[in-house]
């Protein structure tokens, strides 16, 4: 990751105004998509001070955003939506093809390599406080054939 990405998402963070924002976002990315593709995910490190739970996402770039966790079951790789992802404290949860990941649903537009992608992700605390954290994952071009199972939503 370079210094300036860490840079913005600092300030990034430092933006959405939470003074007492717990939880930090690095290396996002999101993943490009070829035409006519739907879906595509996003990707990245979380690091919570306290014990929270990423529970809800959403982009300007895709109607629908969800927490889905990738997974073998009977033999092949399926993705299913997770209702919420934890985070326990000080512990780095990597978001990473073949694991979990923010699915972006129903894209209206192919996300193409260079773009940045606006993500915001809400976490809750076991007091019930949400926090949302603004992230601006630029969009990288992998090679499909190292793209995980076909989504079956
Ligand atoms: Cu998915």
């Amino acid at each position: 990751m370079n210094n300036t990405l860490r840079t913005i998402l600092a300030a990034t963070l430092l933006a959405a105004g939470a003074a007492q924002a717990q939880v930090t976002v690095q290396d996002a990315w999101v993943r490009a998509t070829v035409p006519q593709q739907k879906g595509t995910g996003a990707f990245m490190q979380l690091r919570s001070a306290k014990d929270v739970r990423l529970v809800s996402a959403s982009s300007p770039s895709a109607p629908i955003v969800e927490v889905h966790e990738m997974a073998l079951q009977d033999n092949v790789m399926r993705m299913r939506h997770v209702p919420g992802l934890e985070l326990p404290a000080g512990k780095t949860v990597e978001l990473k093809p073949g694991g979990y990941h923010v699915m972006l649903m129903d894209l209206p537009a192919q996300v193409k390599a260079g773009d940045t992608v606006p993500l915001t992700l809400v976490f809750e605390g076991k007091d019930g406080q949400r926090e949302s954290v603004q992230v601006q994952a630029p969009v990288r071009a992998v090679n499909a054939s190292a793209a995980p199972a076909q989504h079956k939503h």
